[in-house]
């Protein structure tokens, strides 16, 4: 199995990396071997149902993008997702509600234009983070607080983890990344989150990875980003 995702940052590819780490599915990181130019040599290529943008998995020729969806392939096929109809389609509900957070937050500090540098909006970020750290941040994490607090069990949903377990790790590192402050103020009101983000990191192929090479530090090209200006209590 292929992936395709920009090499030097953690980006949307790691929701997709982290779920075959923990999996232990075996990939091709193709961009991190190959390069950029590869990458987008790749993504250039000839193709009737081509990819807008990565990360996407090529499977034998089958090509798959969109992070929710690659995730509902891998669910599928790998045994990361529950088996009941109404379960899945609740996983992937949170999975796209997990890639709208992580579009607020990437707009934080491009509020104005995506293709413009951060340093050319920084009075509109500015607006954008104190909206976001107030109001959105708290709206999105008392919605999957609440979310995990209804399963019995110690995770999502069900008693062991899917792909919604390893997103929500993902979107907690973010933005512990992002915004320190904020998240230090506001970790008491998440113990389920907080609970969930530390099962996740305990699983084998998790800590196999985030202590390997593969797994690369936030920096500021990436949708999480760290602009102290941008973080409060
Ligand atoms: N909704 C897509 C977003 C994909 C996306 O925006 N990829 C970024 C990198 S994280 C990209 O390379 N975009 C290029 C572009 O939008 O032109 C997903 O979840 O996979």
């Amino acid at each position: 199995m292929k992936l395709w995702y920009w090499p030097h940052i953690q980006g949307r590819g790691e929701f997709i990396r982290l779920a075959l780490e923990a999996a232990g599915i075996a990939y091709e990181d193709c961009a991190r071997r190959d390069g950029t130019d590869a990458l987008i040599a790749d993504l250039e290529s000839d193709r009737a149902r081509a990819p807008f943008a990565p990360p996407y998995l090529d499977i034998d020729g089958f090509v798959v993008a969109q992070v929710a969806n690659i995730l509902l392939y891998l669910g599928d096929r790998h045994d990361l997702a529950p088996s009941r109809i109404a379960d899945r389609y609740w996983v992937h509900q949170l999975q796209l509600t997990i890639a709208d957070v992580v579009a607020e937050a990437h707009n934080v500090h491009h509020p104005v234009g995506v293709m413009d540098y951060y340093d050319d909006q920084k009075p509109e970020a500015a607006r954008a983070a104190a909206q976001f750290r107030d109001e959105r941040l708290p709206k999105y994490l008392d919605h999957f607080e609440q979310a995990a607090e209804c399963n019995e069990g110690p995770w999502m949903i069900d008693h062991r983890w899917t792909y919604a377990d390893t997103s929500l790790f993902q979107l907690i590192e973010g933005l512990r990344y992002m915004f320190p402050r904020r998240m230090a103020t506001l970790a008491p009101r998440y113990p389920a989150l907080a609970r969930i983000h530390g099962l996740v990191s305990g699983l084998p192929g998790i800590q196999r990875y985030l202590a390997s090479e593969r797994r690369i530090a936030f920096n500021e090209e990436g949708i999480f980003r760290h602009y102290p200006e941008l973080d409060a209590e």
